[in-house]
């Protein structure tokens, strides 16, 4: 189906087992929805495009609490399920130095989304797949929009996405989407991610230095028996390792996976309906 087939969205009941409590938290309201969906990217790489091709009419504006960063959430239904979509700050990294970088981190990592959307430029694939990796480390629930198909084309670079699908181990969807060329496979992607139908095989950084890759599993084993269910260890012992500040004090006041309070992330204010 189309975003404009997109109908009329009504209230239904989660279904998907989606860790409604921390989306919850983080200030979206699941009760409504079978799956939430992050649209993730380097700034200027067509998220909005994609973002208003998927939801029309039906989103919501507003801000990140206590930030002026811009929030942007919509809806859309497919195959007789509901989905939320949230539009990400666009982020070079997810290391977070800056407040842009932390809330898409941080929605990634403690809000887990069924699927997180990471959008490409496709001129610019080398800068971008930064991004694309890291997000890749946090999870295996993710699909590439690989946008701006005209614009490489026109620099007569040419894209092999299989190969590139292949390489990643998720689905890797070429587009246009200022065009609205894309739309529909990227509907399907979603789909088969988010019902699980699609069997990732995410590309994971192997660390050739043994001594590191003790000190990673040491420190994660740590982590999970401290922090119960907690899905990302390696990754937040890679970044302990690193010395990420605002990684190291979240373990430190023991709020890791978490969410750190309802306040961080209160409820969208709506200032714009569609
Ligand atoms: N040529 C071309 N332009 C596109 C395409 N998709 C989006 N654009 C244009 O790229 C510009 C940036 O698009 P946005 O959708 O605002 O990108 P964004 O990622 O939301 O940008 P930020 O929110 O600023 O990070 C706009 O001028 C779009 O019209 C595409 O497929 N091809
Ligand atoms: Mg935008």
């Amino acid at each position: 189906m189309t975003a404009q087939a997109a109908a009329a969205i009504q209230c239904g009941s989660c279904s998907s087992g989606c860790n409604t409590a921390h989306l919850t938290k983080l200030g979206i309201k699941t009760g409504s929805w079978d799956y939430i969906v992050a649209l993730a990217g380097n700034p200027n790489t067509g998220k909005s495009t994609i973002f208003n091709a998927l939801t029309g009419l039906h989103q919501h504006v507003g801000n990140w609490a206590g930030k002026t960063v811009t929030r942007a959430e919509g809806a859309f239904t497919l195959g007789g399920k509901k989905f939320k979509l949230v539009d990400l700050p666009g982020t070079y990294s997810l290391l977070s130095t800056s407040v842009d970088e932390e809330i898409a981190r941080d929605f990634v990592l403690f809000g887990k989304p069924d699927v997180t959307v990471v959008v490409v430029d496709a001129t610019r694939l080398e800068r971008n797949l930064n991004l694309v990796l890291q997000i890749l480390e946090i999870t295996d629930h993710a699909v590439i929009a690989l946008n701006l198909i005209d614009e490489a084309r026109r620099n007569n670079l040419t894209m092999n996405e299989r190969i590139l699908m292949r390489d990643l181990g998720v689905p890797v969807v070429p587009m246009t989407a200022r065009r609205g060329e894309g739309v529909d496979e990227l509907l399907s992607a979603i789909e088969q991610v988010a019902s699980r139908e699609f069997s990732a095989r995410p590309h994971r950084i192997k660390y050739a230095d043994s001594n590191l890759e003790t000190a990673i599993e040491k420190l994660a084993t740590q982590l999970r028996s401290e922090f119960d269910g907690l899905r990302n260890a390696r990754w937040v012992a890679l970044r302990l390792l690193e010395g990420d500040e605002s990684i190291i004090d979240t373990v430190r006041k023991g709020t890791l996976g978490a969410v750190k309070s309802t306040n961080h992330f209160p409820p969208l204010v709506q200032v714009e309906a569609g």
